[in-house]
């Protein structure tokens, strides 16, 4: 749950992007990083495996101003997609107030979608959440291209509670922010 510290009057927030591999996670980080206001953000940092390809995660946190006189924080985090790194997946899911699971449009990747989706909802039982109660919003990637699955297959295999969802192609910022201020407003509602 957020952390909220009286005495200095902070509410820190963290959202995760999940999803499988090469599905836009980073695209989406990056894109909000290169858009903010610099004297809104901290540093982006990238923690990379010894092999250095595969990145354990990305993090930038955002200043987003005060809300009822708290100082407000996002904290948002990706998360490594193949199935080797799912401790890190884990360890980066602690403390989650909200995810966006960025999925990979392209037909051949809708298995690698549904498993990421199970293996979500499986660690965030793991740790006493619940993928029902939990902030979601869903990112439907890689519209660019050719060979996607329609939108409502999408939809059937992914969104099983109805929750908000965006078409992106986060390479060039489409769907970016729509997807990050719909999960702010969900987290912060939650909050207060
Ligand atoms: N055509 C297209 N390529 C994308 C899009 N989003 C990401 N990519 C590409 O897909 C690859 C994986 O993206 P990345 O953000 O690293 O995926 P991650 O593994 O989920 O972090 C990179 O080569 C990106 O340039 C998109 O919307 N359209
Ligand atoms: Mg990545």
């Amino acid at each position: 749950m957020a952390f909220i510290n009286y005495s200095s009057r902070e509410i820190n927030c963290k959202i995760v992007y999940y999803g499988p591999g090469l599905s836009g996670k980073t695209s989406n980080l990056r894109y909000i990083f290169k858009r903010i206001a610099p004297e809104s953000k901290g540093k982006m940092i990238s923690l990379a495996t010894e092999t250095e390809r595969t990145l354990f995660y990305e993090f930038i946190p955002i200043d987003v101003g005060k809300i009822q006189g708290f100082r407000t924080r996002f904290h948002l985090y990706t998360v490594p997609g193949q199935d080797f790194y799912d401790a890190s997946r884990r360890l980066i899911l602690k403390g989650v107030d909200g995810v966006v699971f960025v999925a990979d449009s392209q037909m051949e990747r809708l298995d690698a979608n549904l498993s990421s989706m199970r293996n979500l909802e499986h660690n965030l039982t793991q740790q006493g959440d619940d993928i029902q109660n939990i902030p979601l919003v869903l990112q439907y990637n890689k519209r660019d291209l050719p060979n996607i699955a329609p939108v409502e297959l999408l939809q059937e295999q992914l969104n099983f509670n109805n929750g908000p969802c965006f078409e992106g192609v986060a390479v060039e910022g489409l769907g970016v922010f729509s997807t990050l201020k719909t999960i702010s407003k969900l987290v912060l509602r939650k909050v207060g």
